[in-house]
């Protein structure tokens, strides 16, 4: 492990601000899913994107009565659901029970539009009762391994979990995505959205956040991941440092003022897609962007902007729009989350009191390193 892991230093937050940011960061992710997933593989127009803040605003009014009465998630929070339980039910990492809550929660209700591949890992997992959980993931893609972004949508917990447990919250992200994602860029993917959720929850919210001093940190961190894969591999292979330069782009994007042109050039350069190197990123950018600057997104809430915005940059926007509101609740707390918008989420009860278990299992702040 080299210093700049070991010098991560852990100052214990105030239990009852933990408590409110494992709800945050939660909630965060519930609300993208929820909202974003109309909009999935769209491409967003200038009036479009009038049409979500007038969405918005909607799901904002107190007596709203909608003919449904909540708006559905999807396999992003169904798999994070999965993850809580792990770290919840087991005091050591078990990932035969993790894979056991993916495949028990995919029979139960299908139709929470996962991606076919994974689908088929599930299947194979199911049929081979188990045996190896590592070993279905791999052979995926003729044994290259998924590069989607499903490892990272569901990461959250861990990065809460173990936030002050750096090593192990590595260790945990990584063996738990490879049930799924064993392609280098799905798994680095993944720990870079678990290190953001992380490094969030570790700021004081009452301080206005640097946003370029975040993404500097990140990309410390993720120099760090990107070496120890290194060896061995070709340096010209980009997906040995790929996200290391995404962190880069990242924060040139930051240093630009906001206006329709530089959403073009987020997705140009950023992305949006469904594979965990055009999603992560973005997801980490609507974060840090939406914090200081208004983005064109006509609210006060801080949780709201960063969700929204990430829903009108279109693509993959149940899953940007999950990660980045998972980040920025990790920062805020509960009390940047909208009651009225989280109650048109379904099983929004059910996922703050699963924070609060999650928080309860980690003993408060009371582990350390
Ligand atoms: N699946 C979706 N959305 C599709 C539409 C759903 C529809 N609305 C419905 O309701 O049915 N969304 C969810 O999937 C994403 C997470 O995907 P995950 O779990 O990573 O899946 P998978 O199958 O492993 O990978 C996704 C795709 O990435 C490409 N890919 C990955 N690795 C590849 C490789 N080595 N070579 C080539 N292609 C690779 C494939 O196209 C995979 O299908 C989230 O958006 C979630 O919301
Ligand atoms: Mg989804
Ligand atoms: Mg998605």
């Amino acid at each position: 492990m080299s210093s700049i892991l070991k010098n991560i230093t852990m100052a214990a937050l105030e239990p009852s601000l933990l408590r409110s940011k494992f709800r945050g960061s939660l909630l965060g992710a519930l609300i993208g899913d929820c909202t974003g997933s109309p909009y999935e593989g769209e491409t967003i127009t200038a009036g479009e994107k009038i049409i979500i803040q007038r969405y918005f605003d909607k799901l904002e009014e107190p007596n709203l009565n909608l003919k449904t009465p909540f708006r559905a998630y999807t396999d992003d929070t169904a798999m994070t659901k999965s993850v809580a339980k792990f770290l919840i039910d087991k005091p050591e990492p078990d990932y035969g029970f993790l894979a056991r809550l993916f495949v028990n929660d995919y029979f139960k209700e299908p139709r929470r539009g996962y991606g076919q591949n994974v689908v088929d890992v599930f299947h194979k997992l199911k049929t081979s009762k188990f045996e190896d959980v590592f070993k279905p993931a791999a052979e995926q893609f003729m044994g290259s391994g998924s590069y989607g972004n499903g490892g990272a949508m569901r990461i959250a917990p861990i990065g809460l979990y173990y936030h002050n447990n750096y090593k192990i919250m590595i260790k945990v992200a990584t063996q738990s995505t490879k049930i799924t994602h064993t392609h280098l860029l799905g798994i680095n993917g993944a720990l870079l959205q678990c290190m953001a959720v992380q490094q969030a929850l570790m700021l004081d919210p009452q301080k206005k956040l640097d946003p370029r001093h975040f993404c500097l940190e990140l990309y410390l961190k993720m120099k760090e991941v990107e070496k120890t894969e290194e060896d061995g591999e070709d340096e010209s292979d980009f997906t040995s440092r790929a996200y290391q330069e995404k962190l880069k782009v990242v924060e040139r994007l930051l240093g630009k003022p906001h206006d329709d042109n530089l959403d073009d050039e987020v997705i140009r350069n950023l992305g949006h897609g469904i594979s965990a190197y055009e999603s992560v990123p973005t997801a980490i950018y609507c974060f840090l962007k939406t914090q200081n600057e208004s983005c064109g997104i006509m609210t006060d809430n801080l949780l709201r902007r960063t969700i929204q915005y990430a829903i009108t940059l279109g693509g993959d926007t149940d899953t940007i729009a999950s990660m980045a509101g998972a980040i920025a609740g990790a920062y805020l707390g509960e009390d940047a989350v909208n009651s009225s918008i989280a109650k048109h989420c379904e099983s929004y009860k059910e996922i703050a009191e699963l924070a609060d278990n999650l928080f309860e299992a980690r003993g408060g702040s009371l582990v350390s390193e």
